[in-house]
């Protein structure tokens, strides 16, 4: 670094003081706290965004969000070249970054880092950051704050896209990369254009304007909701109902939302007993996780269609797709056998595994975090994966999407049982974000695959009947004292803590339970799993109590 930017970082620094006694670190989902507590890690993660910028030679993407999280929390993460998440090789120099605690210390770290990284500032093309935010009303201060950031690099440029989801985002830093379009406009447009082709490939004989009933969808007072209403008229014939936009009342992911859904599973604010029987779906507060769900009559409770009903789904009508190209092998000889793989995280509900299992698919745990499903699946030509929270997509290769694409030019002017699986597959990759995990995009992949099954949502729900489990957060003092191993399901740290799991376990039919440290709030989270609902419930509440007595003074929430 030459001297002039040595002096700008330092000048620049100097107005984004640390918040004292404030350690932060790049968790599950980026940078996340009371956004009070944001506007200088913002600023840096700024400089880092640019500086990732200048190493790969691409553009970058900053979202502000805190997704799930309540309103008064904010965040920050950052989308690498290829939409995916940052390199988790960057992530120590990300909390190095966060905690430094002087502008001189800061530029220490930078100066060793860039010397590490060979990063050059003199040659290539300038640093170029794409910034996005949610609805939060602290993501305008903090979007100001990475472009301070990011212009502390000498001829760093930054855009301001607005407000986006954060698939969004990550979307448009893929296309840009990819030199292919990449407005909101253009993202609409493919979505939309994909879902149309999806329902004009539906088979002869189905009557598809019957079983176009509507979906009601809670936006979780946020920015998915907004996006749906535009998008939504793109889609002809697909009626969608919206509560929850963030032009109402409510406040953001409070009684509402996929995160709220999925956890408490009851009907969220804005749902009426009119909706009972209909087809209900939730967003986060982000719309990168989607769940769908039935209201029960005379009751609070909902029946939850969760992220491994989602990906159970895309799994059956996947394979549907390669059984007719490899029953019609003459047609679409492959030079290989297309391989076809699940992700899942230990959260992922038995039933649903086993479900997996049984239809013959190759199944990987990873742990919690897109980050970790996403890198599994994208050693697979097609990976299918999904958190249990609906947060989860659809992989295809690169050596997958050529074959697809040169079979449709033979074949194209046939119109085969194989041309049209061909076809499916094809708009299937355009449809579903390649990037991250996207609400509004599985929203429309479900219906489309619905509409091609001419299945209900009942029947849908019908694959598997979900073992009974149950989630509760408790708060301790220090949650960074528990540590994994093995995808999240045996705790290492403290000693002792799984030994007292296991015999708690024991003692309930069908019982199956872990704990893991929060990677996007202060609290330790426990899944249980067992033969009843009450099983469940007393199993999670009994291992709640032993991470109170080894991690001291916290509540089950
Ligand atoms: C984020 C990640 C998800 C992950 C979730 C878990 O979700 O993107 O992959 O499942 O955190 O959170 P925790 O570690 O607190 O259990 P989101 O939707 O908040 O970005």
């Amino acid at each position: 670094m030459n001297e002039e930017q040595r002096s700008l970082l330092l000048q620049c620094s100097s107005h984004f003081a640390p918040p004292k006694g404030v350690k932060l670190s790049y968790g599950t989902a980026g940078f996340r706290a009371d956004a009070t507590l944001l506007r200088s890690t913002v600023y840096r993660v700024g400089i880092l965004a640019a500086l990732r910028s200048l190493k790969t030679q691409s553009v970058i993407g900053l979202m502000i969000t805190a997704s799930h999280n309540k309103v008064s929390d904010n965040g920050v993460k950052i989308a690498d070249p290829n939409g995916g998440m940052l390199s988790q090789q960057w992530e120590p120099f990300a909390d190095a970054l966060a905690n430094a605690s002087d502008p001189s210390e800061l530029l220490q770290l930078i100066d060793d880092f860039v010397r590490k990284e060979g990063i050059s500032f003199d040659n290539g093309r300038p640093a170029e950051i794409l910034l996005g935010r949610d609805t939060r009303p602290s993501g305008k201060l903090l979007v100001d704050a990475a472009r301070q950031g990011i212009s502390s690099i000498i001829g760093a440029i930054s855009h301001d896209m607005g407000v986006l989801t954060t698939p969004q985002l990550h979307w448009m830093v893929r296309a840009r990369n990819m030199g292919i379009k990449s407005t909101e406009h253009d993202y609409f447009q493919q979505l939309s254009h994909s879902y149309k082709c999806l329902v004009e490939l539906i088979p002869n004989g189905k009557d598809v304007s019957k079983s176009n009933d509507k979906v009601v969808v809670d936006g979780a007072n946020g920015v998915g909701g907004d996006k749906l209403e535009v998008l939504k008229h793109l889609c002809g014939g697909l009626i969608i109902e919206v509560r929850n936009s963030s032009k109402g009342e409510g406040a953001l992911n409070e009684g509402v939302g996929a995160d709220f859904v999925q956890k408490e599973k009851v009907v969220p604010s804005g749902f009426s007993p009119s909706e009972i029987g209909l087809r209900c779906a939730s967003l986060d507060g982000d719309a990168d996780r989607l769940v769908y769900f039935l209201m029960q009559p005379d009751s609070k409770m909902i029946d939850l269609v969760d992220g491994d009903k989602m990906l159970s789904l895309f799994a059956l009508f996947i394979k549907e797709q390669l059984n007719v190209l490899k029953d019609n092998e003459n047609e679409t000889p492959c030079p290989y056998h297309p391989s076809l793989g699940i992700v899942q995280t230990a959260y992922a509900n038995g039933a649903s595994t086993s479900y997996l299992k049984n239809l013959g698919l190759d199944i990987f745990i990873t742990p919690t975090g897109v980050k970790y499903l996403h890198e599994k699946a994208s050693e697979y030509d097609i990976g299918i994966y999904f958190e249990a929270n609906g947060h989860g997509t659809i992989l295809f290769s690169d050596r997958i999407l050529s074959w697809l694409e040169a079979r449709n030019s033979d074949l194209s002017s046939s119109s085969t049982e194989s041309q049209k699986a061909v076809l499916r597959l094809l708009a299937v990759s355009k449809l579903i974000n390649q990037a991250v995990g996207d609400a509004l995009s599985g929203l429309l992949l479900v219906e489309a695959i619905l509409l091609h099954t001419g299945w209900s949502i009942q029947k849908w729900n019908e694959l598997y009947r979900d073992l009974p489990s149950r989630q509760l957060k408790v708060k301790v003092v220090d949650r960074t004292a528990v540590v994994t191993a093995n995808a999240e399901t045996v705790v290492v740290q403290p000693a002792g803590i799984q030994e007292a799991i296991d015999s708690e376990t024991a003692k309930y039919r069908h019982g199956r339970c872990f704990i893991r440290p929060s990677g996007t709030e202060d609290v330790i989270r426990v899944y249980a799993e067992a033969a009843s609902q009450e099983e469940a419930d007393s199993l999670a509440n009994a291992v709640a109590k032993i991470v109170d007595q080894f991690l001291g003074s916290g509540s089950s929430q």
